[in-house]
């Protein structure tokens, strides 16, 4: 039996075997969570959550690292969630990033942990918001989201973060890949990682060009910024806060990170619900209701949209 009370209060003290607990119930869907998210509830919206994507192997755990190590300088606690939208929902997912984070595993200020997000019904869209919860609820200042930029993945984490970050790296095509993915919408800012090498200068070049950086803007608009790094150094690091900073409080100022949230609050609620209603919907498909509705579109007796009606009415217990 799981003790949701008391898995609740010592995750708000930050005690991290509760937080894993927590997001293991996410992990699993479990029908405590119900209880579990009214309980986080209250404590939740301190937290600052920064999603970092990119194509694989562009460095996006060595700079998740490294900003980890500098949120650490500055005194912050750091929750960093990476999310592998690729692999099954129970997999231990990204075990290279343990080893490579392992120099923050004795740090109480920051926690780690990796989640699989395949093969739930709700998906990545589902099961990111509720870990972010409980991580928010733990009193984490900054949560760093790193999800592999594949598909829809990026779009997604986007669409959870305060502030999305896209991490490219010379010579990989990243450009064109870039432009396909759609990264080029989502990010409030970009970050040429491994500038150690030949091509960092070409693809800040492309990406400025590619983002219309040149053009002349709204006054108070954003303008995502262009930031080297070598994460593997260290170097460029504090560039990166510092540009994330900026965007935080430009979001404060022109009413933006209250308009993201509010829209990241309806997305959830709307994901649970549209999530709920397929699960019952998945339930009715072993049972006869749905079998007497087909017979009935199949005979010509209905069309499917009242079926669907009814379908529906049936769901929710209106009828
Ligand atoms: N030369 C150079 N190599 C780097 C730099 N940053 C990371 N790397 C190396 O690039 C490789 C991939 O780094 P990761 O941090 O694992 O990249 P990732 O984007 O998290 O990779 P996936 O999680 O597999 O998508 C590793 O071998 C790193 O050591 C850098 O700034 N310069
Ligand atoms: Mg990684």
């Amino acid at each position: 039996m799981v003790d949701v009370a008391q898995l609740v209060t010592q995750a708000r003290e930050g005690r991290p075997r509760a937080v894993a607990r927590l997001i293991s119930l996410v992990e699993g869907a479990a029908p405590q969570l119900r209880e579990v998210m009214a309980a986080l509830a209250p404590r939740c919206g301190n937290a600052y959550v920064v999603g970092l994507t990119g194509a694989p192997g562009v460095g996006k755990s060595t700079s998740t690292s490294a900003l980890v190590s500098a949120y650490r300088r500055a005194g912050r606690r750091v929750a960093v969630l990476a999310v592998d939208p690729s692999s099954p929902f129970s997999g231990g997912a990204l075990l290279g990033d343990r080893v490579r984070m392992s120099e923050h595993a004795s740090d109480p200020g920051v926690y780690i942990r990796s989640m699989a997000t395949r093969g739930h019904l709700g998906g990545l869209a589902w099961a990111a918001p509720q870990a972010i919860r409980v991580l928010d609820a733990a009193g984490f200042d900054v949560i760093i989201v790193e999800t592999v930029g594949v598909g829809q993945s990026e779009v997604e984490i986007a669409a959870q973060a305060d502030t999305s970050v896209v991490l490219l790296a010379p010579g990989m095509g990243d450009g064109i890949q870039a432009a396909k993915a759609g990264i080029l919408e989502i990010g409030d800012a970009y970050v040429v990682n491994k500038a150690d090498r030949d091509g960092a200068d070409a693809t800040v070049r492309e990406l400025n060009h590619m983002l219309g950086l040149g053009e002349a803007r709204a006054p108070g608009d954003w303008r995502p910024p262009i930031v080297k790094t070598v994460a593997a150094r260290d170097q460029g690091v504090d560039e990166v806060i510092e540009a994330l900073d900026k965007h935080r409080a430009w979001m404060e100022e022109h009413g933006v990170l209250a308009e993201r949230r509010s829209k990241r609050a309806a997305r959830e609620a709307e994901t649970i619900a549209l999530t709920t209603l397929r699960e019952r919907i998945g339930e009715l498909r072993g049972g006869r209701r749905l079998d007497a509705l087909a017979e009935r579109i199949v005979s010509g007796s209905l069309d499917p949209y009242a079926a669907a009606d009814e379908l529906i009415a049936g769901l929710t217990g209106v009828d």
